[in-house]
């Protein structure tokens, strides 16, 4: 299989991550992709032009990375990423949401901030998107002895993708004060050696 991959995104990160976590990263080949470049090739892949999409053996590309995660999730026999039991099925659905949704809106403020001519640059979007990530982690903090799962499932990698993507991105807002448990608990997930692996660079 083949991943359209570039080592800055976040969701590219998560599904490394979780194919690390379920023994499944020797079958992929990571191809170099810079999904702002004109010039590649990454549309005739995926048409929306993103990070990341995955070719199977047979040509068929799977996009977006949550339904690259949930055909990951076939392909193991150890713990689902994504627990299929009780409440603990909805929580996870929803907190993979969450996390996917902080990265949307980190990613929206990052162009809003570095891509956008100055000139064109809107306040009230940037803060728009500021305010979506703090009341996300404001919802999350509380709830952060449910991301504990081993091997971790899709709602930890989220979330650890999540948390390393603001660090990488925007280290001088700090996320960190106000919640401490959360802060914990990324310390220690950011340890594990999947995350290390793939810690962002660029
Ligand atoms: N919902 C998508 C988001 C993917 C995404 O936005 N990827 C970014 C890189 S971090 C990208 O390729 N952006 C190029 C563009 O928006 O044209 C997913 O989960 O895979």
């Amino acid at each position: 299989m083949t991943l359209r991959h570039s080592p800055t995104s976040p969701y590219v990160r998560k599904v490394v991550v979780a194919a690390t976590e379920r023994g499944l990263a020797d079958r992929l080949e990571l191809k170099a992709t810079n999904p702002w470049d004109p010039a590649d090739d990454l549309p005739g892949d995926n048409p929306l032009g993103k990070v990341p999409a995955l070719k199977l053996e047979d040509g068929t590309v799977l996009f977006d990375s949550p339904v690259i995660v949930r055909y990951l999730d076939t392909l193991h026999g150890a713990a689902p990423l994504f627990p299929q039991d009780g409440d603990r099925r909805w929580w996870v659905e929803r907190t993979h949401a969450l996390a996917d949704g902080i990265l949307d809106a980190a990613v929206a403020r990052l162009i809003e901030t570095v891509r956008r001519p100055k000139e064109f640059y809107w306040a009230d979007w940037e803060a728009r998107q500021t305010d979506k990530i703090d009341r996300a982690l404001d919802l999350l903090a509380p709830e952060v002895d449910r991301l504990a799962s081993d091997p971790p499932d899709i709602a930890a990698i989220a979330v650890g993708c999540a948390l390393g993507y603001l660090d990488f991105r925007f280290a001088n807002d700090d996320w960190r004060a106000g919640r401490p448990g959360l802060a914990q608990w990324y310390t220690r997930f950011a340890e594990r050696a999947s995350m290390q692996d793939t810690v962002p660079k660029g």
